[in-house]
Protein backbone atom coordinates (compact mmCIF):
# COMPACT_ATOMS: atom_id res chain seq x y z
CA UNK A 1 0.00 0.00 0.00
CA UNK A 2 1.66 3.72 -0.95
CA UNK A 3 2.08 6.00 1.80
CA UNK A 4 -0.11 8.65 3.13
CA UNK A 5 1.81 11.99 2.20
CA UNK A 6 0.03 15.25 3.25
CA UNK A 7 1.87 18.45 2.23
CA UNK A 8 0.90 20.95 5.19
CA UNK A 9 2.43 23.22 7.61
CA UNK A 10 1.64 23.17 11.17
CA UNK A 11 -0.26 26.10 11.87
CA UNK A 12 -2.70 25.98 8.81
CA UNK A 13 -6.63 25.14 10.19
CA UNK A 14 -7.31 23.17 6.99
CA UNK A 15 -4.08 20.97 7.83
CA UNK A 16 -5.83 20.30 11.14
CA UNK A 17 -8.82 18.99 9.87
CA UNK A 18 -7.13 16.20 7.70
CA UNK A 19 -5.22 15.59 10.66
CA UNK A 20 -8.18 14.96 12.94
CA UNK A 21 -9.49 12.58 9.76
CA UNK A 22 -6.36 10.83 10.04
CA UNK A 23 -6.80 10.54 14.03
CA UNK A 24 -10.23 9.01 14.03
CA UNK A 25 -8.84 6.43 11.09
CA UNK A 26 -5.41 5.90 13.30
CA UNK A 27 -3.71 5.73 10.34
CA UNK A 28 0.30 6.03 9.53
CA UNK A 29 0.95 9.00 7.06
CA UNK A 30 3.76 11.33 6.36
CA UNK A 31 3.78 15.13 6.90
CA UNK A 32 6.02 17.33 4.55
CA UNK A 33 6.41 20.28 5.53
CA UNK A 34 5.54 23.38 3.06
CA UNK A 35 5.87 27.18 3.38
CA UNK A 36 3.18 28.96 4.65
CA UNK A 37 3.41 31.99 1.72
CA UNK A 38 4.75 31.44 -1.54
CA UNK A 39 6.92 30.38 -3.29
CA UNK A 40 6.68 26.62 -2.53
CA UNK A 41 8.86 25.21 -5.60
CA UNK A 42 8.13 21.48 -4.05
CA UNK A 43 4.68 21.86 -3.74
CA UNK A 44 3.69 23.43 -7.41
CA UNK A 45 5.52 21.20 -9.44
CA UNK A 46 3.43 18.46 -8.07
CA UNK A 47 0.21 20.18 -8.76
CA UNK A 48 0.75 21.84 -11.72
CA UNK A 49 -0.28 25.22 -9.88
CA UNK A 50 -2.27 24.79 -7.26
CA UNK A 51 -0.48 26.28 -4.04
CA UNK A 52 -3.13 26.02 -1.16
CA UNK A 53 -2.76 23.57 1.95
CA UNK A 54 -3.32 20.74 2.15
CA UNK A 55 -1.99 18.82 -0.49
CA UNK A 56 -2.70 14.72 -0.39
CA UNK A 57 -0.29 12.27 -2.09
CA UNK A 58 -0.37 8.87 -2.64
CA UNK A 59 2.67 7.91 -5.17
CA UNK A 60 1.40 9.68 -8.78
CA UNK A 61 -1.92 10.87 -7.32
CA UNK A 62 -1.96 14.52 -6.03
CA UNK A 63 -5.85 15.26 -4.25
CA UNK A 64 -6.01 19.15 -3.60
CA UNK A 65 -8.63 20.53 -0.51
CA UNK A 66 -9.19 19.28 1.90
CA UNK A 67 -12.98 18.75 1.23
CA UNK A 68 -11.77 16.23 -1.53
CA UNK A 69 -8.84 14.54 0.87
CA UNK A 70 -11.25 13.70 3.04
CA UNK A 71 -13.51 11.73 0.29
CA UNK A 72 -10.23 9.81 -1.35
CA UNK A 73 -9.08 9.09 2.60
CA UNK A 74 -12.74 7.54 3.06
CA UNK A 75 -12.30 5.66 -0.25
CA UNK A 76 -9.18 4.17 0.52
CA UNK A 77 -9.16 3.22 3.88
CA UNK A 78 -13.37 3.33 4.93
CA UNK A 79 -12.69 1.57 8.60
CA UNK A 80 -13.84 4.33 11.38
CA UNK A 81 -15.93 5.95 8.98
CA UNK A 82 -15.94 9.60 8.36
CA UNK A 83 -19.01 9.55 6.72
CA UNK A 84 -21.19 7.24 8.74
CA UNK A 85 -23.86 5.44 7.26
CA UNK A 86 -26.96 7.87 6.97
CA UNK A 87 -25.17 10.75 8.08
CA UNK A 88 -23.55 12.08 4.59
CA UNK A 89 -25.78 14.95 4.58
CA UNK A 90 -25.54 15.72 8.01
CA UNK A 91 -21.19 15.08 7.52
CA UNK A 92 -21.26 17.30 4.44
CA UNK A 93 -23.54 19.91 5.31
CA UNK A 94 -21.34 21.08 8.44
CA UNK A 95 -18.06 20.70 6.51
CA UNK A 96 -19.54 23.33 4.02
CA UNK A 97 -20.60 25.76 6.54
CA UNK A 98 -17.62 25.02 8.71
CA UNK A 99 -15.14 25.72 5.91
CA UNK A 100 -17.07 28.89 4.62
CA UNK A 101 -19.02 30.68 7.32
CA UNK A 102 -17.32 29.64 10.25
CA UNK A 103 -13.65 30.06 8.84
CA UNK A 104 -14.40 33.35 7.80
CA UNK A 105 -15.52 34.69 11.18
CA UNK A 106 -12.22 33.21 12.65
CA UNK A 107 -10.25 34.72 10.26
CA UNK A 108 -11.44 38.07 11.46
CA UNK A 109 -11.39 37.43 15.08
CA UNK A 110 -7.92 36.38 14.86
CA UNK A 111 -6.17 38.79 12.34
CA UNK A 112 -8.36 41.46 13.90
CA UNK A 113 -6.74 40.51 17.49
CA UNK A 114 -3.06 39.73 16.35
CA UNK A 115 -3.12 43.45 14.47
CA UNK A 116 -0.19 44.65 13.88
CA UNK A 117 1.96 41.21 15.16
CA UNK A 118 0.71 40.21 11.22
CA UNK A 119 3.88 39.98 9.72
CA UNK A 120 3.82 42.34 6.34
CA UNK A 121 5.20 39.76 4.13
CA UNK A 122 2.20 37.31 4.91
CA UNK A 123 -0.30 40.34 4.30
CA UNK A 124 1.16 40.72 0.87
CA UNK A 125 1.37 36.75 0.00
CA UNK A 126 -2.41 36.36 1.21
CA UNK A 127 -3.50 40.03 -0.61
CA UNK A 128 -1.84 37.96 -3.84
CA UNK A 129 -3.65 34.82 -2.80
CA UNK A 130 -7.52 36.35 -2.44
CA UNK A 131 -6.83 39.60 -4.98
CA UNK A 132 -8.28 41.94 -2.22
CA UNK A 133 -6.62 44.09 0.82
CA UNK A 134 -5.93 41.93 3.34
CA UNK A 135 -7.12 44.86 6.21
CA UNK A 136 -5.63 44.62 9.20
CA UNK A 137 -7.51 47.74 10.38
CA UNK A 138 -10.80 46.64 9.14
CA UNK A 139 -10.59 43.22 10.68
CA UNK A 140 -9.66 44.59 14.13
CA UNK A 141 -12.65 47.09 13.66
CA UNK A 142 -14.80 44.01 12.98
CA UNK A 143 -13.12 41.22 15.36
CA UNK A 144 -15.74 41.73 18.23
CA UNK A 145 -18.59 41.15 16.33
CA UNK A 146 -16.95 37.93 14.34
CA UNK A 147 -16.17 36.69 17.95
CA UNK A 148 -20.01 37.25 18.23
CA UNK A 149 -20.51 34.80 15.29
CA UNK A 150 -18.20 32.28 15.96
CA UNK A 151 -19.60 32.25 19.15
CA UNK A 152 -23.22 31.57 17.77
CA UNK A 153 -21.65 28.90 15.39
CA UNK A 154 -20.49 27.67 18.74
CA UNK A 155 -23.66 27.71 19.96
CA UNK A 156 -24.86 26.04 17.11
CA UNK A 157 -22.60 22.96 17.49
CA UNK A 158 -23.44 22.62 21.64
CA UNK A 159 -26.69 22.49 20.46
CA UNK A 160 -26.34 19.50 18.81
CA UNK A 161 -24.42 17.72 21.76
CA UNK A 162 -26.76 18.68 24.08
CA UNK A 163 -27.93 15.05 24.33
CA UNK A 164 -25.46 14.29 25.93
CA UNK A 165 -23.63 12.39 22.49
CA UNK A 166 -19.70 12.78 22.46
CA UNK A 167 -19.07 13.36 18.89
CA UNK A 168 -22.04 15.60 16.43
CA UNK A 169 -23.07 12.60 14.81
CA UNK A 170 -23.52 10.47 17.98
CA UNK A 171 -21.50 7.79 19.91
CA UNK A 172 -17.80 7.73 17.34
CA UNK A 173 -16.19 10.56 15.99
CA UNK A 174 -16.65 11.51 12.31
CA UNK A 175 -15.95 14.53 9.48
CA UNK A 176 -18.35 16.61 11.11
CA UNK A 177 -16.06 16.34 14.37
CA UNK A 178 -12.58 17.38 12.52
CA UNK A 179 -14.68 20.10 10.15
CA UNK A 180 -15.96 22.07 13.36
CA UNK A 181 -13.08 21.23 15.68
CA UNK A 182 -10.12 22.89 13.44
CA UNK A 183 -11.42 26.56 13.25
CA UNK A 184 -11.95 26.61 17.39
CA UNK A 185 -8.50 25.26 17.40
CA UNK A 186 -7.65 27.91 15.10
CA UNK A 187 -8.66 30.53 17.63
CA UNK A 188 -7.20 29.00 20.55
CA UNK A 189 -3.85 28.54 18.85
CA UNK A 190 -3.50 31.88 17.52
CA UNK A 191 -5.63 34.27 20.15
CA UNK A 192 -6.13 32.05 23.01
CA UNK A 193 -7.98 34.39 24.87
CA UNK A 194 -10.61 34.83 23.10
CA UNK A 195 -11.14 31.01 22.85
CA UNK A 196 -11.75 31.35 26.93
CA UNK A 197 -15.42 32.69 26.03
CA UNK A 198 -16.92 29.73 25.42
CA UNK A 199 -16.92 27.91 28.51
CA UNK A 200 -20.56 28.70 29.05
CA UNK A 201 -21.72 26.66 26.45
CA UNK A 202 -22.46 23.25 28.37
CA UNK A 203 -20.78 20.57 26.89
CA UNK A 204 -18.94 22.62 24.03
CA UNK A 205 -15.27 22.10 25.66
CA UNK A 206 -15.54 18.68 26.88
CA UNK A 207 -16.56 18.06 22.85
CA UNK A 208 -13.54 20.31 22.11
CA UNK A 209 -11.49 17.93 24.51
CA UNK A 210 -13.15 14.97 23.17
CA UNK A 211 -11.95 15.70 19.09
CA UNK A 212 -8.23 17.34 20.57
CA UNK A 213 -8.04 13.67 22.34
CA UNK A 214 -8.32 11.64 18.97
CA UNK A 215 -5.15 13.16 17.97
CA UNK A 216 -3.68 13.15 14.63
CA UNK A 217 -2.93 9.03 13.90
CA UNK A 218 0.90 7.91 13.55
CA UNK A 219 2.79 10.43 12.29
CA UNK A 220 6.37 10.93 10.96
CA UNK A 221 7.93 13.17 8.47
CA UNK A 222 9.16 13.48 5.07
CA UNK A 223 11.42 15.53 2.78
CA UNK A 224 9.71 17.42 0.10
CA UNK A 225 12.74 15.90 -1.63
CA UNK A 226 11.43 12.60 -0.91
CA UNK A 227 7.80 12.99 -1.89
CA UNK A 228 9.09 14.14 -5.44
CA UNK A 229 10.93 11.86 -5.67
CA UNK A 230 8.30 8.84 -4.50
CA UNK A 231 5.79 10.59 -7.41
CA UNK A 232 8.61 10.31 -9.76
CA UNK A 233 9.02 6.37 -8.97
CA UNK A 234 4.75 5.90 -9.40
CA UNK A 235 2.18 5.42 -12.16
CA UNK A 236 -0.93 7.35 -11.09
CA UNK A 237 -4.01 5.31 -10.12
CA UNK A 238 -6.57 4.36 -12.91
CA UNK A 239 -9.63 6.80 -12.94
CA UNK A 240 -13.58 6.75 -14.41
CA UNK A 241 -14.89 8.98 -16.07
CA UNK A 242 -18.60 9.73 -16.00
CA UNK A 243 -20.25 9.54 -19.22
CA UNK A 244 -21.96 13.25 -19.23
CA UNK A 245 -18.02 14.20 -19.43
CA UNK A 246 -16.88 11.48 -22.31
CA UNK A 247 -16.74 14.31 -24.83
CA UNK A 248 -14.04 16.14 -22.50
CA UNK A 249 -11.82 13.75 -22.13
CA UNK A 250 -8.51 14.27 -23.76
CA UNK A 251 -8.36 17.59 -23.99
CA UNK A 252 -6.37 19.99 -22.57
CA UNK A 253 -8.60 22.07 -19.52
CA UNK A 254 -7.88 24.47 -16.80
CA UNK A 255 -8.95 23.11 -13.59
CA UNK A 256 -9.04 26.13 -10.64
CA UNK A 257 -10.82 26.87 -7.72
CA UNK A 258 -13.88 29.64 -7.43
CA UNK A 259 -12.80 31.25 -4.31
CA UNK A 260 -9.45 32.68 -3.42
CA UNK A 261 -5.87 30.98 -4.72
CA UNK A 262 -7.30 30.30 -8.11
CA UNK A 263 -4.35 29.27 -9.78
CA UNK A 264 -5.03 27.47 -12.97
CA UNK A 265 -4.04 23.77 -12.86
CA UNK A 266 -3.49 22.65 -16.68
CA UNK A 267 -3.66 19.24 -18.02
CA UNK A 268 -5.51 16.74 -20.06
CA UNK A 269 -8.94 15.55 -18.52
CA UNK A 270 -8.48 11.83 -17.51
CA UNK A 271 -10.94 11.64 -15.17
CA UNK A 272 -14.37 12.55 -13.49
CA UNK A 273 -16.91 11.94 -10.40
CA UNK A 274 -19.82 13.93 -9.29
CA UNK A 275 -17.61 14.69 -6.96
CA UNK A 276 -14.16 15.31 -8.20
CA UNK A 277 -12.13 16.23 -11.68
CA UNK A 278 -8.87 14.76 -12.52
CA UNK A 279 -6.14 15.81 -14.97
CA UNK A 280 -2.88 14.02 -16.30
CA UNK A 281 0.41 16.35 -16.56
CA UNK A 282 3.43 15.12 -17.88
CA UNK A 283 6.71 16.05 -16.43
CA UNK A 284 10.08 15.25 -17.85
CA UNK A 285 11.49 15.31 -14.17
CA UNK A 286 8.31 13.37 -12.45
CA UNK A 287 6.72 11.55 -15.43
CA UNK A 288 2.82 11.38 -15.20
CA UNK A 289 0.72 12.88 -12.48
CA UNK A 290 -2.40 12.71 -12.17
CA UNK A 291 -3.67 15.87 -10.27
CA UNK A 292 -7.26 16.22 -8.66
CA UNK A 293 -9.75 18.80 -7.71
CA UNK A 294 -13.08 18.83 -6.00
CA UNK A 295 -16.26 19.14 -8.61
CA UNK A 296 -17.85 21.45 -5.98
CA UNK A 297 -16.22 24.91 -5.75
CA UNK A 298 -14.07 24.39 -9.02
CA UNK A 299 -13.98 25.38 -12.30
CA UNK A 300 -13.22 23.20 -15.89
CA UNK A 301 -12.19 25.34 -18.45
CA UNK A 302 -10.80 24.62 -22.26
CA UNK A 303 -7.40 25.30 -22.41
N1 LIG B 1 -10.91 24.89 0.32
C1 LIG B 1 -9.52 24.67 0.67
C2 LIG B 1 -8.99 25.84 1.50
C3 LIG B 1 -7.55 25.65 1.87
C4 LIG B 1 -6.92 26.88 2.49
O1 LIG B 1 -7.46 27.99 2.46
N2 LIG B 1 -5.77 26.67 3.04
C5 LIG B 1 -4.97 27.76 3.55
C6 LIG B 1 -4.09 27.26 4.69
S1 LIG B 1 -5.06 26.58 6.02
C7 LIG B 1 -4.02 28.21 2.47
O2 LIG B 1 -3.79 27.49 1.53
N3 LIG B 1 -3.47 29.40 2.61
C8 LIG B 1 -2.54 29.88 1.64
C9 LIG B 1 -1.25 29.13 1.64
O3 LIG B 1 -0.96 28.38 2.59
O4 LIG B 1 -0.51 29.29 0.69
C10 LIG B 1 -9.42 23.36 1.46
O5 LIG B 1 -10.42 22.94 2.05
O6 LIG B 1 -8.36 22.74 1.43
Amino acid sequence: MPEIILHQYDTSPFSEKIRICLGIKGLAWRAVDQPVIMPKPDLVPLTGGYRRIPVLQIGADIYCDSQLIARELERRFPAKPLYPAGQAGLVNATEQWCDKAVFQSAVVAIFGALGDKVDPAFIKDREALSGQPFNVAAMQALSPFALTQLKAHAALLAEQLADGRAFLAGAEPCLADAAAYYNFWFLRSFAPGLADRFGDLAGFDAWYDRVAALGHGSRATMTPAEALSIAAAADPEATEVLASDASLIGQTVSLAATDYGRDPITGTLVGSSQFSLTVARELPELGRINVHVPRLGYSLTPA
